[in-house]
């Protein structure tokens, strides 16, 4: 076994990403009522031993000090969320809060004068709760609440923000709320579902279409959660099953945001089995079109492995993608147990490896990808550090697929981790940790992991020594 030193283009941000409410807590601002702190107050049983994102990692009050720490650990670049409910604490209209402006221009400031980008991210996950009452996704005032919001975030931060993001996973709001019943407020509708994938893809353009006005340097895209699909098998069934899958997981959000227009076969299916949203015109499709993203940040946990049905469906069931395939649990696949993903590294690689062959090389990167760990104090030396070896495998593994990526021509510009400092996983509260910080809860002492240390020399080096003749 050799090791070869792997390097990676100059300039390629190094960096890891979280969102406002699992980061920052509810503080003095004043915020709106999001969905997760109204859901908490309806069944806290839901949430990992019982833990609210009320206090959350703190950074609210912490956020200078947190900035030295990303510079201890290598950040040259991090992705925040900007909380809609903290910046339009009146139900998620109205007056813009000047506290909530003010909070952030810090932050921001304190960030680029360290020598770290603004990634910023519009919408992750935080609804206004009052806005979720008037149909969220589903409605066209929500939509106009959001333009609202977002043109109000690049009038106030352009000046300060190096990329932008309309979304963080779009797909799971979806999937939470109307298919599997892990957001509030828990429907099963798929058809509700399409009509709220519509409009989340209408606000998606509408708010690229209100950025351009500005003619900042900075550049607009979004964030998806995209696994590349692999068929149990080559017999046509199996195909047909992981296509079909790929259809709804992959391409629902990607072709629209990415080409401006939904992929046709989709549209046929839904139009088969009476899916389609109900509230679209011709107008909404035009601005779709005309507004797509200029960047794009590739989240990747995880592959998806499908198979062909194997038992009929109950016709009297709701309607679920499930009804085409089912998922295959590959003999010999390696798991991160605690979260219950699939470790396959290789998957970032051929996840790139999409984007450029069918989706023009677009300018992307990694921009979540990680390994959350329960009880990692158990791995705590005499100093209270987290030695964390498995996580840098992980990260070292993941990134040399991604080099090879780039060795194959495509254009990645670099690679954020979740997370920096362990923070608040929706209902799985604290109990898998992800950061290159750890975080006492009790008293919010925050200790760079090993793997921060690693992480300061990666990007120091911007690069790492690897045993390239592993990769297949
Ligand atoms: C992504 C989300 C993040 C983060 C991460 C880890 O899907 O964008 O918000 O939470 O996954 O997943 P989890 O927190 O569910 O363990």
């Amino acid at each position: 076994m050799s090791k070869t030193k792997i390097t990676f283009p100059k300039d390629f941000w190094w960096g890891s990403a979280w969102s406002a409410e699992q980061a920052e807590g509810r503080g003095e601002t004043g915020k709106a009522e999001t969905i997760w702190e109204r859901w908490y107050k309806e069944e806290p049983y839901r949430f990992y031993k019982g833990i609210s994102s009320e206090v959350a990692t703190d950074h609210i009050h912490r956020y200078k000090d947190d900035v030295q720490l990303m510079k201890q650990t290598g950040h040259n670049s991090f992705r925040v969320s900007i909380s809609w409910a903290r910046m339009f604490p009146n139900d998620g209209v109205g007056q813009v809060n000047p506290k909530a402006i003010e909070f952030y221009r810090d932050l921001f400031t304190e960030m680029n004068n360290n020598g770290i980008k603004v990634f910023a991210n519009l919408y992750h996950f935080d609804m206004p709760a009052a806005l979720q009452d008037l149909g969220g996704w589903e409605s066209r005032e929500v939509v106009d609440a959001y333009v609202n919001y977002a043109d109000t975030c690049f009038k106030e931060f352009g000046d300060l923000v190096y990329n932008w993001f309309t979304f963080n996973e779009p797909l799971g709001p979806i999937l939470g709320t109307y298919l599997e019943g892990f957001h509030y407020p828990n429907l099963i509708d798929f058809k509700r579902g399409a009509q709220a994938t519509f409009f989340t893809v209408l606000a998606h353009a509408r708010a690229i279409q209100a950025f351009k006005k500005y003619n900042y340097d900075s550049k607009i895209g979004t964030i998806l959660n995209l696994s590349p699909t692999f068929p149990r098998s080559q017999n046509p069934a199996d195909v047909k099953a992981a296509e079909i899958a790929d259809l709804f997981y992959t391409r629902s959000f990607l072709d629209p945001m990415v080409k401006g227009v939904f992929p046709a076969k989709l549209v046929a299916l839904l139009k088969e089995y009476d899916q389609m949203p109900v509230d679209f015109n011709q107008d909404d499709l035009a601005i779709i079109k005309d507004n797509t993203c200029q960047i794009l940040g590739l989240n990747y946990y995880e592959p998806r492995r499908v198979k062909a049905r194997l038992t009929a469906i109950n016709p009297d069931g709701p309607f679920l993608p499930e009804w085409f395939f089912e998922n295959y649990t590959m003999p010999g696949r390696r798991m991160n147990e605690y979260r219950g993903w699939e470790i396959y590294e290789k998957g970032i690689h051929d996840l790139c490896m999409d984007i450029k062959d069918n989706y023009g090389n677009i300018e992307a990167f990694i921009s979540e990808n990680g390994m959350g760990v329960a009880d990692e104090e158990r791995f705590m030396d005499e100093n209270g550090q987290v030695i964390d070896d498995y996580r840098i495998e992980f990260i070292q593994d993941h990134l040399a697929y991604l080099w090879k990526a780039i060795q194959d021509g495509c254009n990645i510009k670099g690679y954020h981790l979740w997370t920096f400092i362990d923070c608040w996983s929706w209902i799985n509260s604290y109990k898998n940790r992800y950061g290159l910080v750890s975080l006492d809860l009790k008293t919010q002492k925050r200790t760079i992991k090993k793997s921060g240390e690693f992480y300061k020399k990666l990007s120091e080096d911007n690069g790492f020594s690897y045993d390239v003749d592993k990769l297949i």
